[in-house]
């Protein structure tokens, strides 16, 4: 079938709009419509040729919702109708990882994944016969999409896609980092580096738990509203602080962050995230993903001396399982998300998306199809 794409022929060029083919789902596979798409850091990361796995041409997008429209032989566990959204990282439920208990780094369909093709070795997509990558195994900057059964989380039906499929990603990203990663508890102060998509959702997770004082850092001043609505008790501009912003914010929270998240991708603010951890327990959880190449490095005796670094993808979350619990709690007004909605528009402007995004001027923006 012919679907509408927004496709990334090469890194730094913006993206356009396509009619492409798209194939019907194989063995295992599902065709899922999708409805509403939002624009993450990450796809900017990959557009812009810094993220080592970046493969081109490629349609991204891995923070959608839609709708299942067909299912290829032995799909069990999804029907046409179902609502759905991708899961980037999926959850198979048999392979060594998901069975560990230990992570939710399911590697069932990781190789592939990272070659851009579905598990079977070639792409759905193509483009005058030219083969079009898959993108974290989602793609969802298309109006149709194809996906193994294993990375798509079944939703309750009166769920809003142009408000859920945050949780493809943002959401699900910065509440799974607190509660499976981190495990803040109730009293805890917290330190969030970056009040985007990302860290916005780690503030409202810090409140949620009950977390005592959340201080945000941002060297962006027009973040610190929207950051305060949602928990924020401090605010924190680097640029702002004389000398050594560590030292500044030891200081504030009396001896260091019990927990700190690093939610940019930059390398110095990781030490500076890690380093400002209370001595003898503060955890720092890096969520920000580096460019290709990028190394972090400290002093070890600050390890030794019993603070601890962590990393989180997806929030450490089992995306099947936890995903539609994630949509409840939007739907019982537990979390929110409209707030972190600065724009909707449809794909053909979705080059905006980016510019705003690049401009400091917007949260999230939510393509609707
Ligand atoms: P974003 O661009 O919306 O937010 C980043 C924020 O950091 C902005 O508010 C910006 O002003 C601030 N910032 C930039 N440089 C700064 C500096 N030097 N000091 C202080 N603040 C600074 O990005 P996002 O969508 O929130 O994503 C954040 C990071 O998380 C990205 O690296 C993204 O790739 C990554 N990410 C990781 C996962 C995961 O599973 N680990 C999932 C999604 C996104
Ligand atoms: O190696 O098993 C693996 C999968 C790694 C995927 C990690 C995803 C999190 C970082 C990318 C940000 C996604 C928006
Ligand atoms: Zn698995």
């Amino acid at each position: 079938m012919k679907v509408k794409a927004a496709v990334a022929f090469a890194p730094k060029q913006p993206l356009s709009i396509e009619m492409v083919d798209l194939e019907a789902p194989k063995e295992g596979e599902v065709l899922v419509e999708i409805k509403a798409t939002g624009v993450c850091h990450t796809d900017a990361f990959t557009l812009s040729g810094a993220d080592p796995e970046g493969l081109f041409p490629t349609i991204l997008g891995h923070e959608g919702a839609g709708i299942v429209v067909d299912i290829g032989a032995g799909v069990t566990s999804l029907k046409k109708g179902n609502r759905v959204i991708p899961l980037y990282t999926p959850e198979c439920r048999q392979c060594k990882f998901c069975l560990s208990g230990k992570t939710n780094l399911c590697q069932a369909i990781r190789e592939t994944q990272g070659r851009g093709v579905m598990p079977d070795g070639t792409s759905r997509f193509s483009l005058d016969g030219q083969m079009l990558h898959h993108y974290m195994g989602t793609s969802t900057f298309a109006n149709y999409t194809v996906l193994p059964e294993i990375a798509l989380a079944k939703i309750r039906e009166d769920a809003p896609f142009d408000k859920v499929c945050l949780i493809g990603c943002g959401v699900t990203t910065g509440i799974g980092a607190v509660i499976n990663t981190a495990n803040v508890q109730a009293g805890d102060n917290v330190v969030v580096f970056g009040l985007g998509g990302i860290g916005l959702n780690v503030i409202q997770a810090a409140r949620m738990v009950g977390a005592n004082m959340i201080v945000g850092v941002d060297i962006n001043p027009d973040k610190k509203a929207l950051a305060e609505k949602l928990g924020m008790t401090h605010f924190v501009n680097p640029k702002e602080v004389e000398g050594d912003l560590v030292p500044y914010i030891v200081n504030l929270t009396g001896g260091g962050a019990d927990y700190a998240f690093e939610c940019i991708g930059n390398v110095k603010l990781m030490r500076q995230a890690l380093e400002c951890c209370h001595k003898g327990w503060g955890t720092s959880v890096i969520i920000g993903v580096a460019g290709a190449g990028e190394e972090i490095s400290t002093r070890p005796f600050q390890l030794v001396t019993g603070r601890v670094w962590k990393g989180s993808a997806f929030g450490g979350a089992k995306g099947r399982r936890d995903v539609p619990k994630i949509v409840d709690w939007y739907m019982e007004g537990k979390i929110v998300i409209d707030e972190l909605i600065t724009d909707v528009m449809p794909i053909e402007d979705i080059n905006k998306a980016f510019d705003l995004m690049h401009e400091g001027k917007s949260i999230r923006s939510v393509i609707t199809f």
